[in-house]
């Protein structure tokens, strides 16, 4: 494959990635506390298939898995492993692409296996139904070899629709709808911060004239 690199070129290739949950029906694993079986996949969008430029990806797991599922491999589509356990934690899926030069990349994602609410408590209505937890995120390639070029080009780069539907949450206008809110709490933040720092400058002020009141009685 020719490594030379592709100058001023960028390529960008929408991921999703994440799990399933769901419960176990009770003593299904013999001698064992697990509760929960979960499949954790990264794809492209649509459920694209990415097997084409990823040829490694390689799923890290908590220290509490014995060791040969803790790091598990797998060169072929689906990307994804299965396995059971009782609970939550941060792994990491560590995509290699089928050109050497390309640097991996590392994501992270917060294994979930119950359904919680709004408040961060435990849902027990939604407790026997399957738990998802996906994210959206996009592979960028800045400058990749000529081959991977290639490689990438000669698929088609699957897109995000102009909106979202039940079975696609991602789409343009879920983008904008995220980047307002994360523009909205940047405002209130700085509104607040303007808020305290005008609190914290009239109680230094009172503090100091009381300081100097205590000054003049103590003479
Ligand atoms: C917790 N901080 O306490 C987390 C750690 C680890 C989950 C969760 C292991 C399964 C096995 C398993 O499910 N680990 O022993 O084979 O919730």
């Amino acid at each position: 494959m020719s490594s030379k690199r592709t100058k001023g070129v960028t390529v960008v290739y929408p991921i999703v990635y994440g799990n399933v949950a769901t419960l176990l029906p009770q003593k299904k694993v013999p001698d064992s506390d697990h509760t929960h079986k979960w499949t954790v996949s990264v794809r492209g969008i649509n459920g694209s298939d990415i097997s084409h430029f990823v040829k490694k990806v390689t799923f890290k797991l908590h220290e509490t898995y014995s060791n040969p599922q803790r790091g598990t491999f797998v060169e072929q589509p689906p990307f994804e492993i299965t396995e059971t356990g009782w609970g939550e934690f941060e792994l990491s899926i560590k995509l290699q692409f089928v050109e050497p030069g390309e640097k991996p990349v590392s994501l992270y994602h917060n294994l979930r296996l119950h359904p919680y609410e709004e408040d961060g408590s435990i849902s027990t209505v939604n407790r026997n139904k399957p738990v998802q937890s996906f994210q959206y995120d996009e592979l960028v390639f800045t400058d990749p070899s000529e081959a991977l070029y290639q490689i990438l080009t000669q698929h088609p780069i699957p897109t995000l629709p102009l909106r979202s539907s039940p079975n696609m949450p991602y789409s343009l206008q879920a983008e904008q709808d995220e980047l307002r809110k994360i523009d909205e709490a940047y405002k209130k933040v700085q509104e607040q911060l303007v808020l305290y720092k005008n609190k914290m400058e009239k109680i230094t002020k009172e503090l100091d004239d009381v300081k100097g009141n205590l000054e003049q009685h103590k003479k």
